[in-house]
């Protein structure tokens, strides 16, 4: 089975735990705060793999869990950092944060890596509190939760020449006239259920990638046929070989034939229709072809190369003309609208840091980083209330409750956990 596109939840994993704890020794009077951080949670790493072509084993995984650091211990002794995840992907896999809308990856190289979900970094423990005015705190932070994701994983596989045409035009003929792959080759319609990729060797010691494509009917875009999903594929080729069988043999005009492709490629997307397009007329040696080649060309006004797949005639010319044609188009950037230069790409949301609304005579606090304190405060002592509340403090939230009318005694909530607002 060829898998193209998953959906998947990734849990990274959370950090360890912080640890409360006091040095306790023969000899040693007061010892100090001695409880150690705990480890940082498990990213989640995907990697390009040129050993893997399709997503299939991702098919039914559906959710993605990192592990949880390990929590701090007494003496110091700090937790371990978890493993990360490494999810393994082909070549040419994009990724995309459902929410957001965001591409996350695009994983072109071997060995390429990206940061999809960052694990929890460790909650400190009470050593890591200490300070001149507090040398023996007594508290310590709980992990920090490991990044949600709900992605979208893609691949678009990477073809500098794309084949597309209807069924039985000759496409996977071509491809194994002209390149080492060996695809199924058949009288009937959607003989090619996958697409297949082949090298292909031009003039100059020039070579690039075709990708042969199941074939396209009338309606594909609205799901006829095989429907139109393999041609997102065709989104990242530089050029687009348009097969079309000149010789009639099916009883079908090259021309419309020609005209439904084109409209199934422009409902797909604009930017099909903006690719370098040449048209191949195939099955030259077919009697009629010719003739139907000559009312052909009068009609459109595209570069139109007859070929016989089966003898091999014309073939030289259009690869020559592929790799001329390739010579002059650059390589362009995947994704214009989502240049990003490192491997690693991170982009959040423009938020308020928190928002304040009043409910069922409760002050409800929401927002990332409140809740995040929330989770990672561990409420075992009063220093560590007083901590959080000295940093809900920091990050404006009590002016703005005393700015929306709150007032000393008022029911404050943040997730399940309820204070009353003191002035
Ligand atoms: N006479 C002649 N027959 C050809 C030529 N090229 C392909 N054929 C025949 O056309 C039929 C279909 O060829 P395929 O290569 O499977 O066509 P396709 O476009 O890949 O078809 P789908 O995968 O079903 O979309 C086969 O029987 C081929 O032998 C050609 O140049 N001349
Ligand atoms: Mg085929």
């Amino acid at each position: 089975m060829f898998v193209d596109e998953v959906t998947l939840e990734l849990y990274a994993g959370d950090g360890g735990n912080g640890c409360m704890a006091f040095r306790r020794e023969k000899y040693i009077e007061m010892g100090g705060p001695y409880g150690g951080n705990g480890g940082k949670g498990a990213d989640i790493i995907f990697e390009a793999d040129e050993g893997l072509n399709t997503l299939i084993d991702l098919r039914y995984r559906r959710c993605i869990k990192g592990d949880k650091g390990g929590n701090g211990l007494g003496k110091g002794m700090h937790g371990a950092k978890a493993n990360d995840i490494v999810v393994r992907v082909p070549l040419g896999t994009v990724i995309t944060d459902i929410d957001t809308g965001l591409i996350v990856g695009d994983l072109t190289k071997h060995k390429e890596q990206v940061v999809v979900a960052k694990g929890g970094r460790g909650g400190r423990g009470n050593m890591a509190f200490a300070t001149h005015s507090n040398p023996a705190p007594s508290f310590c932070e709980n992990g920090e939760p490991g990044e949600m994701k709900k992605v979208k994983v893609e691949l678009k596989l990477l073809a500098d020449v794309g084949l597309v045409g209807m069924p039985s035009v000759g496409k996977s003929t071509l491809i194994s006239k002209i390149s080492a792959s060996k695809p199924k080759i058949a009288e009937y319609h959607f003989t090619t259920l996958k697409p297949n990729l082949g090298v292909v060797k031009a003039s100059g010691d020039r070579s690039f990638v075709v990708a042969d494509l199941p074939g396209l009917i009338k309606g594909a875009s609205l799901g006829e046929g095989l429907g139109d999903r393999f041609l997102r594929h065709v989104e990242r080729t530089r050029v687009i070989a348009h097969i079309i069988d000149i010789s009639a043999f099916e009883g079908r005009d090259p021309y419309e034939d020609y005209l439904i492709i084109n409209s199934e490629l422009e409902n797909f997307s604009d930017k099909l229709t903006k690719k370098p397009q040449i048209v191949i007329a195939n099955k030259i040696d077919m009697p009629g072809a010719e003739e139907n080649l000559k009312k052909f060309i009068e009609k459109v006004d595209v570069p139109v190369f007859p070929i016989s797949a089966l003898t091999v005639e014309g073939l030289e010319k259009v690869i020559n003309k592929l790799a001329d044609m390739l010579d002059t188009i650059e390589k362009q950037p995947l994704y214009e609208e989502e240049k990003f230069e490192s491997h690693v790409l991170y982009k959040f949301k423009e938020e308020e840091p928190f928002t304040i609304t009043y409910e069922d005579d409760t002050w409800v606090i929401k927002g990332e980083k409140p809740e995040k304190l929330f989770r990672m405060t561990k409420f075992n002592s009063d220093e560590s209330v007083l901590r959080f509340s000295n940093k809900l403090k920091s990050m404006g939230i009590d002016d703005k409750l005393r700015e929306m009318g709150a007032k000393t005694g008022d029911n404050v909530r943040i997730l399940d956990f309820e204070f009353e607002f003191k002035e």
